[in-house]
């Protein structure tokens, strides 16, 4: 490790900042090559910190002047490293620190700090960006006000933009033009925001419950203000709801959106002005699809969001982002609920967390909500940190009861409102405004790992009791003496199997390793259905037999507890199947009775067509892949394949009606009934297409020639994806021909492509990667390419040969050299590597043990590290 090199921080090690930081005057002079930061800093000791020395953070700068009270400081005053300026002897009272540094946006490929994004300059600051910029304390307690100059060409850069309210603008003398900008707010520096380019701006306004008008600019590269629609509209949608919702208004006159096209995530919510990836932002329906729109509108909306959940309230440390982003989440899940069906909304929700965040905790990688170590912090913007952070509050809300819950965000973001504040102090709040003890359930927060629920029930016919044992399994994850119990919130329903009548037996709270409950005066056996609405982020077992799921998918009147008995049985049908070829025995990928369910299903479905749509829909082979232990690659692929070409066979003729039924009428729109006729139309053409026949692949390219919306564009090109005859290629080459000028767009073709499993992967995607639109520096291109393969091509990428490994590893190698971030993050995927059978495993590991040798940068080391200590 150089001397230079990112020491691992612990929770335990917080200390209050000795210093604070009242104000921010900020002068950046963006010039060609480089850009002149110079900053006033009116610097007190905290009364609550240790004194001693002023340690600045900065990186990748050189500091040009330093000065306190306006005196020039000597060499012997301060000392430089890579990555901090400390002033040894700071005044004992309040004084004046002034920093001049110089920067170069333009050489910056990590994309943090002030960096360069095609020929608009803008930054990115969470979580320790700011110290790119100038030397500061890069922590997130350090809260100041902040008054920004910023002075520019006026020709390549006519728009200059910061956080807050502009004051002051004019002209700086040799074709040169400024804007000041104040931010009545005190925030912290990862907050901070500047833009500076040839942008074109839409405009609108939002009129706010007490009546004042809000100016809502959103502004992108010139050619695109056409694209910018929908996202404004989810805005005002957004600002809407939230004061509806949680009667919280916004609190400046002006709210700026930027969309940059290079960008490592997708959004920023930088107060007052949020910067995005294009990706979040652009949509229409030639160009965009469902699910762009969809994830348009809850981006944007998560971003308003954090104006308050963040940024009025904000985190102490980076130990606590969870505090910010899994309550900001489930105020966007809430709002995606109230904007679409909820029960589907929900259904998304468990598949994202069971494809993604479980595999995440059980693998290196896993950690609790609330970490207590990490050496890079852009490691930690994990699934765990948002979903299952998320899930914990869903979990609270439920406990409390929505309006209480409601009430309590409301008593937290009053108690707090102007500070930096712990996961503690949030729970307290809670506790103090519903009069609840959420003492144990707390551990939510320190334990990693997915814990399992086992369910046991017994019906007695004499006394026409039932009884339900619950008992809780901690997650091997959680260390060798296990963990204690935690407290699991279990919805449970009582279904009929005579009558289908459902009785709503309301919350059964699991504070024990085994708890039994009863049900006096019942005629028959019921059939429970548990966890309704994934009422807990947990692995449920039990052995319900078909008969029970046939009961829970006729009957059960919860979307999620319905969606499951359907899963649970083309889960085990692809078990089955899985068992047979493993003994060497003849394939069954469906039997006949599955065939009829899903026959009965196509022939009587539920109302909600989305709900349809997803009970079709297999489980993902992610899921599926954690049945194994260790994961066989192979075993997985051939039985979802098989079973999906099974059902795509056996109702022919069925997924054509559908596919009729559900043909596009109209001009595009979304809204939720249309958003589900597309989807099952994309599933019925992609049932068929499994069959890859002559007549599949005609009838899935005619779609695609007939598409006139995105949605549609893409469903053709799914269902082609794997298609072994010329109808591919010509679907592929036209989208590539006609979209290849458009980034956004021709993202979806790289994606798909990188997916296709057809033989020559390799080669494959080798020639995707020499494309010449293919650009390593643009991370939504890395993430189409790179990333759809690792996810999205299991076959290929844990090619038997190692091959898919090894050049994964290679571009990872070249892409640390631009980006640490986006190469660590990729990186995750060879982590699990302990997971895998031979020889994935090893191949695997061989690859992490090659990137840990190459030196790599701290991000890569950190997960590389702890994969291969795993
Ligand atoms: N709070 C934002 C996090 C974020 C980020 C973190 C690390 C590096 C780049 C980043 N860009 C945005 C996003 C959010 O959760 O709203
Ligand atoms: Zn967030």
């Amino acid at each position: 490790m150089t001397g230079d090199a990112p020491q691992r921080k612990y929770r335990k090690d917080y200390r209050p900042p000795a210093y604070l930081i009242d104000e921010v005057e900020l002068d950046i002079d963006i010039r060609d090559g480089h850009t002149d930061v110079s900053s006033r800093l009116s610097v007190r000791p905290n009364p609550d910190g240790d004194g001693g020395p002023l340690v600045l953070d900065g990186r990748e700068m050189t500091l040009t002047s330093l000065a306190v009270d306006g005196r020039a400081l000597g060499e012997g005053d301060y000392r430089l490293d890579g990555r901090s300026l400390t002033i040894g002897a700071p005044p004992a009272a309040a004084f004046e620190l002034t920093v001049g540094n110089r920067i170069e946006p333009e050489a910056n490929t990590a994309l943090e700090g002030l960096y360069r994004s095609g020929e608009i300059l803008c930054t990115q600051c969470e979580a320790n960006g700011f110290s790119r910029i100038t030397y500061f304390p890069d922590r997130p307690d350090v809260m100041a006000r902040y008054r920004v100059r910023l002075e520019a060409d006026a020709d390549r850069y006519p728009v200059l933009l910061a956080n807050g309210n502009r004051v002051e603008a004019g002209e700086a003398g040799a074709g040169r033009h400024y804007a000041v900008y104040e931010d009545p707010f005190a925030k912290p520096c990862y907050l901070f925001a500047a833009v500076a380019g040839d942008l074109a701006c839409v405009t609108d306004t939002f009129r706010t419950a007490s009546g004042r008008d809000v100016a809502l600019q959103l502004y992108t590269e010139h050619g695109n203000e056409d694209r910018c629609g929908h996202a404004l509209a989810s805005l005002k949608q957004a600002m809407a709801w939230d004061e509806r919702v949680y009667g919280l208004e916004y609190d400046l006159d002006v709210y700026m959106i930027v969309a940059v096209g290079s960008f490592n995530m997708g959004a920023m919510e930088n107060k007052g002005l949020n910067i995005f990836n294009t990706a979040c932002i652009l949509a229409t329906p030639e160009t965009a699809t469902d699910r762009d729109f969809a994830t348009v509108r809850d981006v944007v909306a998560h971003e308003y969001f954090h104006n308050y959940t963040g940024n009025r309230v904000t985190c102490r440390d980076w130990f606590q982002l969870s505090l910010k982003e899994s309550l900001t989440v489930f105020r966007e899940q809430q709002f995606a609920a109230d904007h679409g069906s909820p029960g589907v909304t929900r259904i998304e929700q468990v598949r994202l967390l069971r494809e993604i965040q479980f595999p995440e905790d059980a693998g290196p990688n896993a950690h609790p909500v609330r970490p207590e170590s990490y050496v890079e912090m852009n490691n930690f913007y994990t699934i765990t940190i948002y979903e299952k952070g998320a899930e914990i509050i869903r979990m609270m809300a439920r406990i409390l009861g929505r309006d209480a819950f409601v009430e309590a965000v409301r008593h937290y973001l009053r108690k707090h409102d102007g500070r930096a504040v712990t996961i503690e102090d949030f729970v307290v709040a809670l506790e103090e405004s519903a009069g609840v003890d959420l003492g144990q359930f707390r551990r939510w927060y320190e334990q990693p790992g997915t814990p399992r629920i086992s369910a046991e029930d017994q019906w007695d016919a004499d006394t026409g009791e039932y009884r339900l044992t619950l008992r809780q399994h901690p997650p091997s994850v959680a260390g060798p003496e296990g963990a204690p119990p935690l407290h699991v919130p279990v919805a449970l329903g009582l279904v009929d199997p005579e009558t289908g009548a459902i009785e709503d037996a309301g919350l059964l709270e699991l504070h024990d390793s085994e708890a039994t409950w009863r049900f006096p005066g019942r005629e028959r056996a019921p059939v429970p259905s548990l966890l309704r609405g994934f009422s807990a982020p947990v692995r449920l077992d039990c052995d319900d037999g078909r008969e029970r799921l046939l009961t829970l998918l006729a009957h059960d009147d919860d979307p999620v507890a319905r969606w499951e008995a359907a899963q649970r049985l083309f889960l085990d049908a692809m078990r089955a199947d899985m068992a047979a070829r493993r003994e060497g025995r003849e394939p069954s990928p469906a039997d006949d009775a599955l065939i009829g369910v899903v026959r009965d299903l196509l022939r009587h479905p539920p109302e909600d067509r989305a709900l349809l749509a997803e009970m079709l829909s297999l489980p993902g082979e992610a899921q599926l892949a954690e049945l194994f232990e260790p994961i066989d690659v192979a075993a997985v692929v051939a039985a979802r394949d098989a079973l999906r070409r099974r059902l795509g066979e056996a109702l022919y003729a069925e997924w054509g009606e559908l596919l009729a039924a559900c043909a596009d009428s109209g001009p595009y729109r979304f809204e939720p009934a249309a958003v589900a006729r597309r989807r099952l139309a994309a599933l019925a053409l992609d049932y068929r297409a499994a069959l890859d026949t002559p007549e599949a692949r005609a009838e899935a390219l005619a779609h695609y020639r007939a598409a006139d919306n995105m949605t549609a564009t893409m469903a053709a090109l799914n269902a082609l994806r794997d298609a072994d005859g010329p109808e591919r290629a010509e679907a592929y080459d036209d989208f590539e021909a006609r979209w290849r000028d458009d980034p956004l767009v021709l993202d979806k073709w790289f994606s798909l492509q990188a997916g296709c499993r057809l033989p020559g992967t390799a080669d494959r995607i080798q020639a995707l990667l020499s494309h010449p639109r293919f650009d390593l520096s643009n991370p939504n291109r890395v993430r189409a390419v790179l990333g759809a393969f690792a996810r999205a091509n299991l076959p290929g990428f844990h090619a038997a040969d190692g091959g898919g490994h090894r050049l994964f590893a290679d571009r990872i190698l070249e892409l640390d050299q631009i980006n640490p971030q986006i190469a660590a993050r990729l990186a995750t995927q060879l982590a699990p590597w302990r997971r895998y059978a031979a020889p994935q495993g090893e191949s695997m590991r061989s690859q992490l043990e090659r990137l840990a040798q190459a030196g790599p940068s701290s991000d890569l080391r950190e997960i590389v590290e702890r994969a291969l200590e795993s």
